[in-house]
Parts: C-alpha cells; sequence; structure tokens
C-alpha cells in the first residue's frame, strides 16, 4: 500500500496579508504529488486550518481541493474501534484519513471545521480512533488521537492504549508537542518513550519541520512531514524544505520526501549586535536585503527574516529600532519580518524578563495562563479549568459561561 504523508496545511493563513495564497498553493502542489505517486491514501497530521473557525472564503477552496482528491481509487473502513468497542463494516470512505489539531480544536459538544469536512464526505476524521482501512486487497491499521491539551497528553496516549491489529501493518497518528522537539517544555509535555510500544510507524503533526527519529525502545520511525506552509518562520524552517512523504508499506515501510517547488523560500538571518545604533542595524540590514534579492530566482518573492541578538548602545531600547521604512520600499521585492525579542538595552526590566522567558519557551503560556486563572475563579477541577481557558483565550465568551 502506497501512502502520502501530509502534514499541517494551515489552509486560510495570513487570509488578509501578502502570503495569502502560501497555503492554497503549497496544499494543491502536495495533493496533485500524491495523485501522480497514484497513492491509495493520503494521512494528514491535522491543522487542516489556521483558525478554528475559518471564514467560508476559506472553507470552499478547501472543500474544492478535497474534492479533486476523487481521482483517487475509494478505499474501504473495515474496522472501527472506539472507547474499545469494535464494530466491522465495509463503508466506502473519502481517500484521506486525519485527526484536528490545536488549530481546530474546540471545546467538547462544540463542532469544528474538520467535524464539517467530515460529515461533507470529504474526509474521514479519527477523534480517538484506531480503524483498519482496505485498499485494494491490502489493510493497514492506523491509530489516530486528535490534539488534546498538552496538560493531559501524556495521561491520555497511556490510558487510550491502542491496541495493534495483527497481521498488518500499525500506524499512529498525533498531533501534540514532544520534548524532543522543542526546548524547554514543561514536565507534562510528552516524550517519544510515551509513544506505544506496539506500533510500527509514528506520525507526528504539530511540529512545522521535517525531521525524523525512532522510538527509544521499539526503534519504530518517528517521523515528522512538517507543515506544507511556512508559518511561523523559525530558523529551522528556513534550513528544512516543505514537502509531502511517500510510504511504500510491504513487509517494511520504506519513505521517500519529496519537495515542494512552489513553496515560497525563507531566508533566516541572525543579526549580531554589539552596542550598535538603531541607524546602523538598518543600514546592515539593507545590505543584506539588496543582495537577497539581487539573487532570487522563486516566482514568489521571498522572505526575508532577520533575528536581531545582542545588546543596542547606551541610551537605545529595542522600540528605537523600527523597520517600517525598508519593510515600504521593498514591499514588491520581498516580505520582510524582524523579530527583536532577543535584543536588549542597558535597563531590563521584571516584565521585559517575563516576556523574554514566554517567547524562548521556558515557560508555557498555557500553564502560567491556567494558573492564573485557577487563583482568580478559585476553581480546582483542573479539566474544567483547561476548558475555561481554551474558551477564554479563543474568545468563545458563550461557552466560557456554560462552563460554569
Ligand atoms: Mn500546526
Amino acid at each position: 500500500m502506497r501512502i502520502a504523508v501530509i502534514g499541517d496545511m494551515h489552509l486560510g493563513f495570513d487570509h488578509h496579508g501578502l502570503r495569502k495564497n502560501d497555503s492554497f498553493i503549497n496544499a494543491k502542489e502536495a495533493f496533485d504529488i500524491a495523485i501522480s505517486e497514484k497513492v491509495d491514501l493520503i494521512v494528514q497530521t491535522g491543522d487542516v486550518f489556521h483558525e478554528r473557525l475559518p471564514k467560508p472564503e476559506v472553507i470552499s477552496p478547501a472543500i474544492k481541493l478535497f474534492n479533486s482528491l476523487k481521482k483517487l481509487n475509494t478505499p474501504k473502513l473495515v474496522t472501527q474501534v472506539r472507547n474499545k468497542q469494535e464494530t466491522l463494516l465495509t463503508q466506502e470512505i473519502p481517500p484521506v484519513v486525519l485527526i484536528y489539531g490545536n488549530h481546530e480544536k474546540r471545546p467538547p459538544g462544540y463542532v469544528n471545521p474538520l467535524h464539517v469536512l467530515h460529515n461533507a464526505g470529504s474526509v474521514h476524521l479519527l477523534e480517538k480512533d484506531s480503524v483498519v482501512i482496505e485498499a485494494g486487497k491490502e489493510r493497514i491499521g492506523i491509530h489516530g488521537l486528535s490534539n488534546v491539551s498538552e496538560l493531559f497528553a501524556k495521561e491520555t496516549v497511556k490510558d487510550w492504549n491502542p491496541k495493534a491489529f495483527p497481521n498488518m501493518k500499525n500506524l499512529f497518528l498525533i498531533h501534540q508537542n514532544f520534548q524532543e522537539l522543542l526546548p524547554h517544555q514543561p514536565p507534562e509535555t510528552l516524550s517519544y518513550k510515551d509513544l506505544p510500544t506496539n506500533m510500527d510507524y509514528h506520525i507526528l503533526g504539530h511540529i512545522h519541520w521535517a525531521q525524523s527519529d525512532k522510538h527509544p525502545s521499539t526503534k519504530a520511525p518517528v517521523v515528522l512531514p512538517g507543515s506544507t506552509v511556512m508559518t511561523e518562520m523559525k530558523r529551522i524552517e528556513s534550513k528544512s524544505k516543505k514537502g509531502i512523504l511517500i510510504l511504500d508499506v510491504k513487509e517494511n515501510i520504506s519513505s521517500k520526501f519529496i519537495e515542494l517547488k512552489k513553496s515560497r523560500i525563507l531566508h533566516y538571518e541572525v543579526i549580531e549586535i554589539k552596542n550598535n545604533k538603531p541607524s546602523e542595524i538598518t543600514a546592515k540590514i539593507q545590505e543584506d536585503i539588496i543582495k537577497k534579492i539581487e539573487y532570487h530566482t522563486h516566482e514568489l518573492i521571498p522572505l526575508l527574516k532577520y533575528s536581531l541578538r545582542g545588546e543596542l548602545a547606551d541610551g537605545f531600547i529595542p522600540s528605537d529600532v523600527s523597520f517600517r521604512a525598508l519593510t515600504k520600499k521593498y514591499k514588491d521585492k520581498a516580505i520582510i519580518k524582524i523579530d527583536k525579542s532577543k535584543l536588549t538595552s542597558k535597563a531590563v526590566g521584571e516584565k521585559a524578563k517575563l516576556i523574554s522567558d514566554l517567547k524562548q519557551n521556558k515557560i508555557s503560556i498555557e500553564s502560567l495562563g491556567v494558573k492564573i486563572l485557577a487563583k482568580e475563579m478559585k476553581i480546582k477541577d483542573t479539566a474544567k479549568l483547561n476548558d475555561l481557558f481554551t474558551a477564554l483565550s479563543q474568545g468563545d465568551i458563550d461557552i466560557a459561561e456554560n462552563l460554569l
């Protein structure tokens, strides 16, 4: 069986900005590759959409995109295990099996955009389900866990403990943070050793760069296809290419990574600051912009990200460093982003330190928020607190009220 593994697509990313079409261009290329590779099935890692309430202007082209996959053969769902209940079926399903990510998640009982696509017959959504899919004469087991709060991820995986189906390969699909991938995570964050030990292959969403590793005890592959679109513009993303994985599932599972050619190019430059004045910094950056534009050949204008690191000259603070003029001057030639989070001045207050700790992931904003909320609201029920925090942080005031 041949399977295309496609990472977070973030359809609708930058909907009001310059990169409005990027998520769709790249998703289309990913699907076209899957079709030309004649895969039997596509496995997608969640975060199909960038927002939990995407606009019709985003949902409509998304449905069109998924419908283009009708060129693939129709697989069959033959077994489904939910809440330890096994159901045998012969149900034709769309050729895309996926989970929902943190960007789509809404509180329990509410409908998220992937529920909509599932009910429209465009995708087959797994929430905490094990399924056997049949394509031609071959079968595969897929165990998918849609995103849960990072605070409960470890215990959710442990309690679920899905059983591998006999006489076939079993894939595990998850969309969470992992200690191995992000530095300075709180202790409740999952590690690779928390992944089940009875699976043949692990597919991870959520992290946006492609990478692969092995389960520490079983040595089964742990693979991240990476997102199809650049959202955060991290340094690591500038070094790895965007693409999709094609798995060939036989006695063994082999994989190849196929690059997306239409994906916009990101250049990430670190600018070391040593007692420099803002005008010196702008001049240095402008010089680099000119060089990058001169050598650019891709059809989409490049993304240039500059990370400023170090201490400013005496008497200047980070907000004195402005790039508005530069960004405007080169707006038709490059999309320029400047990160000043590692830029310091001689005097740094306590608040600035908290912001810097948050930016460097030394503390998670989620656990900080839940802690503050617990104190303010005098609530001890952690599950309720967490749903309340999610609802409040997403601006769902009516949902928050119903939880109280
Ligand atoms: Mn994502």
